[in-house]
């Protein structure tokens, strides 16, 4: 097959914090894996990523430890970085959007579609406060989401239901910064015109899918986008922390950071060239329609670089000067939850990716993380599983096979591999998988199928102890030597594959396991059974995959949720706080969906004589219909509250199901309505 040239990027993460297993799981090891993976096939590839340093949520973090952004970005990109190494990412590249090199790419983009007219200046109402004497631009003002009621909506954007609306929109909006209601004052902004592009756009994907098969939940989100129809979009916002407007008139606006975190893959690839003095040598891969560029997101990034990043690109490409290859294909994945539930910093849920590595070795948590990707739907990482990934099946599985046999080659044969005799049934099958198996993993790696891909390496290795127990060595070595050299010589090449097809997963095992076989790694295609001659020298075996006690994994449980609600009496609250709450069983007896929402229920429930009205955000989970006569859990003295401006007098209780959906608790028929919970 021709070499391909691919550009692989990683999404750049903010550096307002350390990365935990959920990014990793979602834009890194896939990319890393397939970039180790082409790499052994011999594809010219360049591997890019970086520290994404500006934006709210970099000043946020900022300004709630009182230091400079400066402070924070320089804390957690070494912190980051290091993450990075100790888990084995094998970037080409790893840079800073801070850097003076991405700046000024990020004002020439700006600068050429200014030239070129296409941006529109535009006088907006944003959200200012008083009190500190700024606008609060982004994550800076929360309040209530006109569309479905969600409470820590952003000033244009809501997390919850994706709406977009006017700043002016948001209801009870408050400043971040001073917890105040802001005014809105007019302010003019640069916007890009999305929706110009947007014909261009669908056609586009539409090509990419019909060549390369992208993956549905990214067409779905981009169908989405679509439907809604692309409007202009600022790209300009007033901060003094990020990439200055490159215009006279500009004091106090910077570029919005998506604007320009995307440009950020560029600039990573031009600071690379520079580093091995190669100037023009990034221009080899962003300037050539051919390139297969590939770019590893999570979904919460699909529009960026499924429409915003491609729309920018096809606009400098309008222009007279060199033209940039759009990304051949965008295999996002969903998130990775964490026992259950979504990573949380402020509840103590999760677990960061360096402080994961200081007590555990990499390549069993990616492998654990590689055999679960979240590719098609949102998967979970358990301890437990983590646990028994280490030691059910990397220890007693793969460590297993080349332990035995190893014991075998030393014991027996002198350390040398041991000359094939004439071959069964058996072995012929077995040299027939191993000369096989590198097409099969090929064509999972090739369609970004890592889970299965690597699902299937470990098939290989019980398919190797399957032939070891069947071969029954133990007692050919005494009947029938050179069966018992054919086994060992069979087993030794596959162990052999084995560490070859792992790499791209197990990068630092299957180092140590060539260095036990006293070779090198060659490339992906040189698999077989003549790969290590008879008579060559192995090295002693050594412990791949230590086993991990019950006691390791209990510690790291006890640690979740916990932090400091656990430890802080201040915490615990007394029985006659607790008494405070009334909870009560209430019947349903009416129930109707709120029009404009698509979570609100209206109920009215029976508590004893009473009859009251309850908004509940439970439509995704309940019909209408479904909820009549239940016999629900309310929070009966709350303060009432209008919600989409319709009263609620009380909450009900429901929890989140493994499927995330919501189930509401429940009495039995037995209770009597208006009877409190205690
Ligand atoms: N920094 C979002 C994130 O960290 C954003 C990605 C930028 S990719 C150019 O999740
Ligand atoms: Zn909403």
């Amino acid at each position: 097959m021709a070499k391909e040239k691919i550009l692989v990027t990683s999404a750049l993460p903010y550096v307002n914090g350390p990365i935990h297993l959920g990014h990793l799981s979602g834009a890194y090891l896939p990319a890393d894996i397939y970039v180790r993976y082409k790499r052994l096939k011999g594809d010219d590839i360049i591997y890019i990523s970086g520290s994404d340093e500006h934006g709210v949520p970099i000043t946020i973090s900022a300004d709630k430890e009182n230091v400079s952004p400066q402070v924070i970005i320089d804390r957690y990109h070494k912190l980051n970085y290091d993450a990075f190494e100790k888990f084995g990412m094998s970037f080409d590249n790893y840079s800073r959007t801070s850097l003076p090199i991405h700046h000024n790419t990020a004002k020439e983009f700006f600068l050429e579609f200014y030239k070129q007219g296409i941006l529109k200046e535009k006088k907006t109402l944003q959200f200012y406060d008083e009190k500190n004497k700024m606008f609060l631009p982004d994550r800076y003002v929360e309040g209530t989401c006109p569309n479905c009621g969600f409470e820590e909506a952003r000033s244009d954007e809501c997390e919850n239901c994706g709406a977009l609306y006017e700043p002016k929109e948001l209801k009870n909006p408050k400043s971040k910064i001073s917890g105040e209601s802001p005014i809105l004052k007019e302010t003019a902004h640069w916007f890009f015109p999305l929706g110009k592009f947007q014909q261009r756009l669908e056609n586009y994907i539409n090509e990419m899918n019909e060549k390369y098969g992208w993956k549905e939940n990214v067409l779905q989100y981009c169908r989405g986008w679509f439907k809604d129809g692309l409007k202009d979009r600022a790209v300009t916002r007033d901060l003094d922390w990020g990439v200055k407007v490159p215009l006279d008139d500009a004091e106090g606006k910077v570029l919005y950071v998506w604007f320009e975190a995307v440009l950020g893959y560029i600039s990573s690839t031009k600071e690379y060239s520079e580093k091995i003095s190669k100037p023009n040598f990034w221009k080899k891969y962003w300037l050539d329609q051919n390139t297969k560029y590939i770019a590893f997101i999570g979904k919460d990034n699909v529009v960026f670089h499924c429409i915003v990043f491609p729309a920018m690109l096809m606009a400098w490409n309008d222009g007279e000067k060199e033209k940039y290859c759009l990304p051949q294909n965008v295999p996002a994945n969903e998130f990775l939850n964490f026992e259950g539930r979504k990573f949380s910093k402020s509840r103590n849920w999760g677990v960061d990716a360096i402080d994961f590595l200081k007590i555990f070795p990499a390549d069993p948590l990616r492998y654990t993380l590689a055999a679960n990707l979240p590719e098609n739907r949102d998967t979970d990482f358990q301890w437990k599983e983590f646990q028994a990934k280490n030691n059910s099946e990397l220890a007693a599985i793969f460590g297993n096979f080349i332990n035995r046999t190893f014991t075998f080659a030393h014991k027996q044969f002198k350390g040398k591999v041991p000359p094939k005799g004439v071959l069964n049934e058996m072995d012929k099958e077995m040299i027939k998988t191993i000369s096989e198996y590198p097409q099969k993993i090929s064509g999972y790696f090739e369609r970004y199928k890592i889970k299965k891909g690597t699902n299937e390496i470990m098939n290989l290795a019980r398919a190797g102890n399957k032939y070891f127990n069947d071969s029954e060595p133990w007692i050919t070595v005494k009947t029938d030597k050179e069966k018992c050299s054919t086994t060992i010589n069979i087993c030794l090449q596959t162990i052999y594959t084995l560490a070859e097809l792992f790499e791209p997963v197990l990068p630092f095992s299957s180092k140590k396991i060539f260095g036990m076989l006293n070779t090198e790694l060659t490339t992906w295609e040189k698999c077989g059974d003549e790969n290590l001659p008879t008579g060559h020298k192995l090295n002693k075996a050594e412990i791949l995959f230590p086993q991990i006690e019950d006691k390791m994994i209990q510690e790291q449980i006890d640690k979740l949720g916990g932090g400091e609600s656990k430890t802080d009496k201040n915490n615990l609250i007394s029985y006659d706080d607790f008494m405070k709450t009334e909870l009560k069983v209430a019947e349903v007896i009416e129930a109707e969906k709120i029009k404009k929402s698509k979570k609100l229920l209206k109920l009215k429930v029976k508590l004893g004589d009473e009859v009251r009205q309850v908004i509940a955000g439970i439509a995704l989970s309940y019909k209408p219909e479904e909820m009549i006569g239940k016999k629900v859990v309310i929070v009966a003295n709350l303060q009432p509250v209008k919600i989409m401006g319709e009263e609620s007098k009380g909450m009900i209780l429901a929890v989140e199901n493994e499927g995330g959906n919501l189930e509401v608790l429940t009495a039995s028929n037995s209770v009597k309505n208006g009877i409190r919970v205690s």
